[in-house]
């Protein structure tokens, strides 16, 4: 059964695709070739084409050393975010830091204190994952969830690479973890310390003391040249320019876990260590800001994402959420990283609401944004993974739904 519908719609698909094709004007053979230039000569390190202008969007603030600069997600191919375009988050600026001096250190409740350098980090096993990173306040409330103009101001903190380092269960099983201990507090070396609390359960699971980043150093924005990669929690916790790890037997609490990433609830309780980012979706394709020529053939794109495993399925409405079909998801599909949906559409002409929902592997299913209001309030600023719809209206022009 299931093949003989992906079978009427692959069908459907192509009988699209013709209609889109043969509307596409015939490129006539030019009469002269002209002369023949040689091109640019080689060059050591590569840039992008002078045609290619993809930016990521700045705060419209003058301080540029504390905020963030959101991914242009609707200009992005695949599952990787280029590293020149990865999302950043500054508490403090970026610091410059001479990898040859710098340290990581292991203290606390440990057998053996440890200090390694850069060397000793590159010298040991080495591990490679492809996993996102996303900031808690993605598409935060009030403004990225409902009003946001592009999906590049919506859900631009998130941003998908292939990170390489050291198992940070090898380093901690090298210091000898003693028996009581629960927790590790990670601090950056930026001049806001960054400290986070993080319970040691993960930490001997799969987090990754990164130094690679696509295949070469990690970019001074993103950590260099040492920083932690927790795959599927939130961004806050990946902990960047990371000079010392202490293991402790209890969260402490620290400014950048307790006066922000936590959550007043409607009964005057707090939702802390929200580590987790829940599985979450949203259409790049058609998204706001863009504009569809004419009525006829597209492809609804996007992007899924959990942060407990796989996306199992992504479902699209163009309707406003009346009928959903199954969206078909590009391989390659892994755990804790960005997954591309892709939805064959004909579009008639007339204003539609397009969104997506996604599935993990655990069976959750992302929520509206109003079951999200219903629970949390009106006021929650972390975690917010809604569905997200954009109206395609009757001119073309994609907005909010509010717009
Ligand atoms: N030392 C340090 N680590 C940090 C930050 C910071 O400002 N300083 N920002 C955090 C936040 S809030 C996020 S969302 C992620 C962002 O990582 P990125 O800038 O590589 O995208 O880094 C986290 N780690
Ligand atoms: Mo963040």
């Amino acid at each position: 059964m299931a093949g003989r519908s992906s079978r009427r719609r692959f069908l459907e698909a192509t009988a699209a695709l013709t209609g889109a094709l043969t509307s596409c004007k015939r490129a006539a053979a030019p009469e002269e070739e002209g002369p023949r230039r040689i091109g640019k000569p080689l060059r050591a390190y590569g840039e992008r084409s002078e045609f290619e202008k993809s930016l990521r969007a700045l705060p419209t603030t003058k301080i540029l050393e504390v905020g963030q600069s959101y991914t242009p997600l609707a200009e992005i191919y695949g599952i990787i975010t280029p590293s020149a375009l990865h999302y950043e988050r500054l508490h403090s600026g970026v610091p410059t830091i001479d990898p040859d001096a710098h340290r990581l250190l292991i203290h606390g409740m440990v057998e053996r204190p440890l200090i390694f350098t850069m060397d000793d980090l590159r010298r040991l096993p080495s591990v490679s994952r492809i996993c996102f990173i996303e900031c808690a306040g993605n598409s935060h409330l009030g403004y990225g969830a409902k009003d946001a103009p592009t999906v590049q101001l919506s859900h631009g903190l998130v941003s998908c690479s292939e990170w390489t380092g050291v198992s940070l269960s090898l380093l901690l099983s090298e210091a000898g973890v003693d028996p009581g201990a629960k927790w590790i507090l990670a601090e950056g070396a930026d001049a806001a310390k960054m400290q986070r609390s993080i319970p040691l359960e993960k930490a001997m699971d799969d987090i990754i003391v990164a130094y690679g980043q696509n295949g070469e150093a990690l970019r001074p924005e993103q950590g260099y040249p040492l920083r932690l990669v927790i795959p599927g929690w939130e961004g806050n916790a990946n902990v960047k320019w990371l000079r010392r790890l202490k293991v402790v037997d209890q969260p402490y609490r620290t400014r950048d876990e307790a006066s922000k990433y936590t959550d007043s609830m409607p009964d005057g309780t707090a939702r802390e260590f929200t580590f987790v980012m829940e599985a979450k979706s949203v259409v790049t394709f058609p998204s706001g800001g863009q504009k569809l020529a004419a009525p006829g053939f597209y492809e609804i794109s996007g992007l899924a994402w959990s942060g407990r495993g796989r996306i199992d399925r992504v479902e699209v409405s163009t309707d406003g959420g009346t009928t959903w079909q199954a969206a078909g998801l590009s391989e390659p599909r892994l755990p804790m990283a960005l997954t591309r949906f892709l939805l064959p559409w004909r579009w008639d002409g007339r204003e539609a609401i397009v969104q997506s929902r996604a599935t993990d592997e655990t069976g959750y299913v992302q929520p509206s944004h109003e079951a999200l209001v219903a629970v949390r309030g009106a006021n929650y600023e972390y975690h917010n993974n809604g569905i997200r719809p954009w109206k395609v209206r009757a001119d073309g022009s994609v907005t909010d739904v509010a717009g």
